[in-house]
This record gives C-alpha cells, sequence and structure tokens, in this order.
C-alpha cells in the first residue's frame, strides 16, 4: 500500500522540519567562530569614535546591495586608502551580517579581502564558513576543491560537517554518505548533528529505511538523539507505513528524557491526520498545545490551527484564533492566511468573509495571497461579481493582483465557456511586472479556437496582443487569427506588416490563408 497524500498540513510541518534541518547544520559550521569575533570585537573597540568609524564601514558594504563581484573589495580598498583601520574582529562580524541577510556572494568577497589583501589568518572555524559560501556562491566542486586544499588541521569535524552539508543540500546522496564514512573513521562523526543532517537527506530523497538504520547506528554509537531526529524519524516511520511505530518512537524519546518542543507534537499530529487516526492526532495537537510558549512566537498557533483544521474541528480552530488574537498584540498576514485557508478547508464562508474584513481594515502591508483566497471561496460558490469587485476595491486601494490571482479566474471562466471574461483576465495577466505568468499551449489553442468557431475578430486581435506582449507569439496564433478574418468575411491590410513586425515567417499555411483573404478583399 503506497503511503497517502500528505494534507497541506503535513507538508508545512515536514517543510519546515527539513528547513530546521538545514538552519541547524549551518548554523553550528558558522556561528562559534563568528560569535567569538564578535564578543572580541565588542571588547577591543573600547573607543567609541573607532566603534562609529567600524559601524559607518558596515553601512557602506550594507549600501551595496546587489552589487556584483569586485564591489566589496572596491569599498574596502577605499577605506583603506582613506587611512582607516579594518580590524579584522569587525570584518569577521560583517561576514556573520551579510550571511543573515542571504548577501552570500558579499560576504564571501569580503572574507578573500581579508585573506588575499590583509594577508589574515583564517581561523580553522572561519574554514567551515567559508567552506560554506564557496558551495552557496560558487557551488560544490568549487567547495570540494576548497577543503581539498586545505592543511590538516582544517580538515576538522567543522569542515567535515560543513562539506557533509554542502552534499545534503545539493542532494548528493553517495558523497554525503562517503563523507559521512570518512568522518567515521577519524571518530569524528558521533554526533547528533552530522546524523540528522544526513537524515534530513535521506527524508527529503526518500530513502526513509536508510534512516531508521541511522537511528540504530546512533544507538550503538550512544549518540543522544534529539527533537529534530525523532521528527525525522517518525517522518520516516509513517512513510513506511508504520503509523503504530510512529507513536513507540515518540514514547522511546520521552523515556530518553529527550527535550521534545511542541514540533515533535506538530510532527506527530499531521503524520496521524494523513493516516486518518482523528482521534490520536487530537491528543497530539492538546500535548502540542500544552508545551506552547507565548513568548517564542506564534509559529506553534499557526500550526495548531492549520493541523485542527485538517481533523476538521472548526470549534478548535476558532478557538485557537481566539488565542492568536488574546495572546498578541499584532495579528501576522501569515495567522490571517493560516485562518482563511483553515476556513476555506471547512466551508465556513461566512466567516472567511468575517475574517478577511477583519484584515482588510487592519493591514499594514497588502498580501495578494489573502485576497485570493477570500476569491477562491467565492468563485467556489459561483460568486464571480463578488470575486471581481474585491479586486476592483483592492485596485482602489492601489495594490495589485498577482499570476495565482488571474489563474484562478483564468480556469474558473475557462472552465464554464465565458472566453470574453476569461479574456479580460489575460490581458490584466500581461499587465504584471514580471511576466513569470505565461499561459500554457493548452489555454492559447483553447482561446483561439474559440475566437474563430466564434468569428470574433476583435477578440481574437486582443487576444493576440496579449501574446505578443508576453513573448508567445508564433505562426500558429497567425494562422488562427487569419482563419478568424476568413470565418468572419473581415479582411486586414496591414495583416503582412504585422506578420514582419513579429518576425513570424510567412509558411506555406499562413501564405495560403493570406492569399485568400486578399482573393475576398478584390
Ligand atoms: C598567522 O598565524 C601564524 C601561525 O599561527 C603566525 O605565525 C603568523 O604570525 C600569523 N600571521 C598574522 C599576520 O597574524
Ligand atoms: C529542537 O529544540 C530546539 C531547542 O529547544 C529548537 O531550537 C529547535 O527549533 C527544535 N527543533 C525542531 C525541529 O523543532
Ligand atoms: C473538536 O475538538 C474538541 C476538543 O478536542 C472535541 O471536544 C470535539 O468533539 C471536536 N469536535 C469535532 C467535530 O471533532
Ligand atoms: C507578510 O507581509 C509582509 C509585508 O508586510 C511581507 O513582506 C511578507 O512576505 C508577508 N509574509 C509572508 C510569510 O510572506
Ligand atoms: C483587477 C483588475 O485590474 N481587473 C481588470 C481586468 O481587466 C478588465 C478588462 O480590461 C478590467 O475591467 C478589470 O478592471
Amino acid at each position: 500500500m503506497a503511503p497517502p497524500v500528505p494534507t497541506a498540513a503535513a507538508r508545512l510541518v515536514l517543510r519546515r522540519l527539513l528547513s530546521t534541518a538545514v538552519a541547524e547544520a549551518e548554523a553550528a559550521a558558522v556561528a562559534p567562530a563568528a560569535e567569538k569575533a564578535a564578543a572580541k570585537g565588542a571588547k577591543t573597540a573600547a573607543a567609541a569614535g573607532e566603534e562609529k568609524d567600524a559601524r559607518s564601514l558596515y553601512r557602506r558594504l550594507s549600501a551595496l546591495g546587489g552589487a556584483g563581484e569586485g564591489s566589496v573589495s572596491r569599498v574596502m580598498n577605499k577605506w583603506v586608502r582613506e587611512g582607516r583601520e579594518a580590524r579584522a574582529a569587525d570584518l569577521a562580524k560583517y561576514v556573520k551580517e551579510l550571511r543573515k541577510y542571504k548577501r552570500h556572494a558579499h560576504a564571501l568577497e569580503l572574507m578573500e579581502w581579508m585573506v588575499n589583501t590583509k594577508g589574515m589568518n583564517m581561523s580553522y572555524t572561519n574554514h567551515a564558513v567559508r567552506l560554506d559560501l564557496i558551495y552557496k556562491v560558487r557551488g560544490i566542486e568549487a567547495a570540494e576543491q576548497y577543503f581539498a586544499g586545505l592543511p590538516d588541521p582544517g580538515k576538522n569535524h567543522k569542515t567535515y560537517g560543513a562539506l557533509l552539508n554542502c552534499y545534503c543540500s545539493a542532494k548528493m546522496e553517495d558523497k554525503a554518505t562517503e563523507i559521512y564514512r570518512k568522518m567515521d573513521e577519524l571518530g569524528i562523526s558521533s554526533s547528533t548533528l552530522p546524523i540528522n543532517n544526513l537524515m534530513s537527506l535521506y527524508v527529503k530523497i526518500g530513502q526513509h529505511r536508510k534512516v531508521t538504520s541511522l537511528f540504530e547506528e546512533m544507538k550503538v554509537k550512544n549518540v543522544k538523539p534529539d527533537n529534530l531526529t525523532c521528527c525525522l524519524l517518525m517522518s520516516s516511520y509513517a512513510a513506511l507505513n508504520k503509523i503504530d511505530t510512529v507513536g513507540e518512537v515518540l514514547k522511546e524519546m520521552e523515556e530518553k528524557k529527550v527535550a521534545l518542543g511542541w514540533s515533535a507534537y506538530s510532527t506527530l499530529a499531521s503524520l496521524y491526520v494523513n493516516a486518518n487516526m482523528v482521534e490520536e492526532a487530537e491528543s497530539a495537537l492538546k500535548k502540542l498545545e500544552n508545551l506552547i510558549d507565548v513568548q517564542a512566537g506564534r509559529q506553534p498557533f499557526d500550526f495548531l490551527m492549520s493541523l485542527y483544521a485538517s481533523v476538521g474541528n472548526l470549534s478548535e480552530v476558532n478557538r485557537v484564533w481566539n488565542l492568536i488574537k488574546a495572546n498578541f498584540q499584532k495579528v501576522t498576514n501569515t495567522s490571517y492566511l493560516g485562518m482563511l485557508q483553515a476556513l476555506y478547508k471547512l466551508n465556513d464562508d461566512d466567516r472567511m468573509k468575517q475574517i478577511y474584513e477583519d484584515w482588510e481594515s487592519n493591514y499594514e502591508n497588502y498580501d495578494a495571497r489573502l485576497t485570493n483566497m477570500m476569491t477562491r471561496a467565492h468563485l467556489r460558490n459561483g460568486l464571480t461579481k463578488e470575486a471581481e469587485l474585491l479586486w476592483e476595491k483592492v485596485k482602489e486601494k492601489g495594490a495589485e493582483f498577482d499570476s495565482k490571482t488571474c489563474e484562478l479566474f483564468l480556469e474558473h471562466y475557462m472552465g464554464k465557456g465565458d472566453m470574453t471574461s476569461a479574456l479580460n483576465w489575460v490581458e490584466n495577466m500581461t499587465k504584471l511586472p514580471r511576466k513569470k505568468s505565461k499561459l500554457d499551449q493548452e489555454k492559447i489553442s483553447c482561446f483561439l479556437k474559440y475566437f474563430e468557431e466564434h468569428k470574433d475578430v476583435e477578440g481574437a486581435e486582443r487576444f493576440l496582443n496579449c501574446l505578443r506582449t508576453s513573448g508567445c507569439i508564433d505562426g500558429k496564433a497567425y494562422e488562427s487569427l487569419l482563419r478568424t478574418y476568413l470565418a468572419a468575411g473581415k479582411t486586414s491590410r496591414s495583416i503582412r506588416q504585422m506578420i514582419k513586425e513579429d518576425k513570424i515567417e510567412i509558411c506555406y499555411g499562413i501564405g495560403k490563408l493570406l492569399k485568400r483573404i486578399a482573393d475576398k478583399g478584390r
């Protein structure tokens, strides 16, 4: 029997789990070195003036935004030419900052400037940071080369761990396993972190049996599992259709006094939901709720809400929503979205409207996903006009629809055969700043066929304009336009010119149609 298709909530839980695994691995490779440098920086930056100076250097780096290669070196060289000091401790701090904002290329360039230009010493922990950055900026081969070139003392559990994390991120199973075995030989594999890292790779690529055998290995090596190990292991047992073992894993962890946070119980609940074990899921959700620490943020509440929606318990969804409202001054767009999704799932459209209007009158930044959710509900109920009105209102407020919006309306109108309204949304779609949303070939054919059959020259011309704007006009579209002209008994003098301007080759088919139109016009 194949495992059931995971619910949206379960996918969310798993995604969080895997991203936590990556974050933990990266933090471990990186944090201590930067932390030490930062602490040292704070101590030595005794003079306030000096500190201000240093901060202004970071401001310059920060202002680079998305500037390309060489920009960091230029800022640094200029800084030095101005006769100012660039201390290693400060620079290490900036590397950390830049990484935090995912400006990996700039962080790497700064690090390499430190080494190449200033001849600064790289501590061995910094090697792991650099390795991680090299992977992110230049790819796995560059990272491997860097690792191979490290002096022997630089090849330690940190850099091995960082390389393992690269292989796991790149989903390179063989290499990851190989490096893990190497770590084994060196006696540096016996800790939770690299094992969790490898386990999360196996979960990602669906090698669940390998997760369970890694856990056995952990026991042999006497490595203590943590909450992440527990979650990954439970997911794997569920994927192997061993739902009974899932509960046992959790019990075993509880007995071993592993500090299981709420996330272990949200994982457990999501697995029970997938297995259609509603009672067990609800009992896990009760435990989850008991473990929530309000100080730690809203995320657990959002999960709770979405999981209660998955088990179809409306009263609990509403209760959790009230908890969110009561515990937090501001309700985030994520919570609003979660609530709308939950209510959509539970078919409570009146309440949805209420929540949507609540958000609408409170939001600071517009988020199209919320209006899309409301649109979905209206369209499901055939309330087309209400759905359109939502967006007119959004427009009045100066905000915009997105590609998902267009998709929703297109599917809806095309499904009903209302191609005129659908065409409006194709036109709206071409106004989106990023022309990411292109029509697929099937939809294009459907429109063209409709216009031909209905002898709708105006529609066909408008549609071709859209195709031109989104860069997917072709000979086939022109042939269809020409057939529409013929069907409607229309001629066009500018058509040849248009075809030429669109750089469409006048093939045999188009040539023949053009001739027929010209003959008619005579
Ligand atoms: C770099 O470290 C080595 C060995 O620890 C030391 O001999 C050398 O003086 C250091 N160089 C700088 C520029 O600090
Ligand atoms: C495991 O617990 C730690 C510390 O309580 C927490 O930071 C981390 O996010 C948890 N991991 C998962 C997967 O929830
Ligand atoms: C929803 O959950 C509550 C609390 O667990 C329970 O008392 C109630 O019976 C549940 N309702 C439904 C419809 O499952
Ligand atoms: C919520 O809205 C903010 C703008 O206020 C946006 O930057 C953010 O991406 C939204 N949240 C999520 C989870 O997307
Ligand atoms: C939300 C939005 O901009 N809708 C527009 C889509 O296109 C039709 C026809 O051009 C307009 O009337 C709508 O206002």
